[in-house]
């Protein structure tokens, strides 16, 4: 199955590329960094270039790493800075070894590029906002030729992001943001999640681009928290990516949410790729809130809308025993560096 990835770079973006880039089904054809999601787009290209070492296997250095964009499709929302500094320093964690093949290209020539030539169907795991996507769609609409490919080449878009209120479903998942913003917060936003407030309109490009969309929201994450029993149990495993990932996991600013706030947020999505029947779905018509209030910010906020809302797969819950189970034995599966 090949699969293209697009990231923020965030701690648990490693989690979600190290369990595909391990699982001997997927074949990640190219990975594309986002800059306005958590890491920035140097210090993510880099990071993520590096991390391609981690699998022991010669020919993923060789994977691409894609140039995404240093600005959202919609306004400058941003992680906190500290959150983006510990991102860019890869949480401390050293990696193993230098990727010396270094050669960044665009996103958009890179995408134009592959879905054009590609001869099998692939999936898309979007887990760092819809910037990447969302401007290369829009670049693609007026190409009927690419605009056809896309609907032929892209089996399924799995992305990690929204969540639907208790105003739409019960139980329904609040947003976000405010719990991980410092007081008094600078935004006054509590429905949105973070992927879609970084960039609303590139999620909304997304969603309404007609393609296979699922989106592994908030409903369906918080119900797979990460555990220190998890932690644990990744620790026994002798890899170099479980290694990696242990560490990561126990960094300053990451291992105080173990138990507490921390969920399987990439990591499900990434499972869902490979495991589909981790997560239940239901079939929504929604669209994002684009408009922007800095005193009572709704902007972001995933809202079913039967009029004007596109239709996407929402996951609402996910089974969270079945997941911790499916991603260690996958990042145990790993025999060559052991
Ligand atoms: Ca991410």
């Amino acid at each position: 199955m090949n699969v293209l990835i697009d990231t923020d770079v965030d701690f648990d973006d490693y989690m979600a590329m190290l369990y595909l880039l391990l699982h001997p089904e997927v074949n990640v054809v190219g990975i594309s960094v986002t800059g306005t999601g958590d890491a920035h787009l140097s210090h993510g290209l880099h990071n993520v270039s590096n991390m391609l070492s981690l699998t022991g296997k010669a020919a993923d250095l060789h994977i691409p790493v894609v140039k995404g964009f240093n600005a959202p499709m919609r306004y400058s929302n941003t992680f906190p800075g500290e959150e983006r500094e510990a991102a860019d320093n890869h949480y401390d964690t050293p990696f193993p070894h230098q990727n010396m093949h270094r050669d960044y290209i665009d996103a958009i020539p890179f995408l134009e590029e592959y879905i054009l030539s590609a001869s099998e169907p692939v999936s898309l795991l979007c887990i760092g906002g819809g910037t990447t996507w969302g401007r290369f769609l829009e670049y693609a609409k007026d190409k009927p030729s690419l605009s056809k490919a896309l609907k032929d080449k892209i089996s399924q878009i799995i992305m990690m992001g929204g969540n639907l209120t208790s105003e739409f479903v019960e139980p329904g998942a609040e947003g976000n943001i405010q719990p991980t913003l410092s007081e008094p917060p600078c935004y006054s936003n509590k429905v949105a999640e973070w992927n879609i407030f970084v960039d609303p309109l590139g999620a909304q490009t997304i969603i309404e681009s007609d393609l296979n969309l699922t989106l592994v929201a908030l409903n369906a994450t918080q119900q797979v928290p990460i555990t220190q029993t998890f932690v644990d149990e990744l620790n026994q495993i002798e890899n170099n990516s479980a290694r990696f990932l242990t560490q990561v996991l126990n960094s300053q600013s990451i291992k105080k949410g173990i138990g507490k706030y921390l969920d399987f947020w990439d990591p499900l999505a990434a499972s869902v790729i490979t495991n589909p029947q981790l997560i239940q779905t239901q079939s929504f018509r929604i669209r994002v809130e684009q408009t922007l209030n800095e005193e009572n910010d709704t902007s972001g906020q995933i809202l079913v809308d039967h009029n004007n809302g596109s239709s996407v797969n929402i996951a609402l819950s996910a089974d969270a025993d079945a997941t911790y189970c499916n991603y260690l034995n996958t990042i145990n599966s790993d025999t060559v560096t052991k």
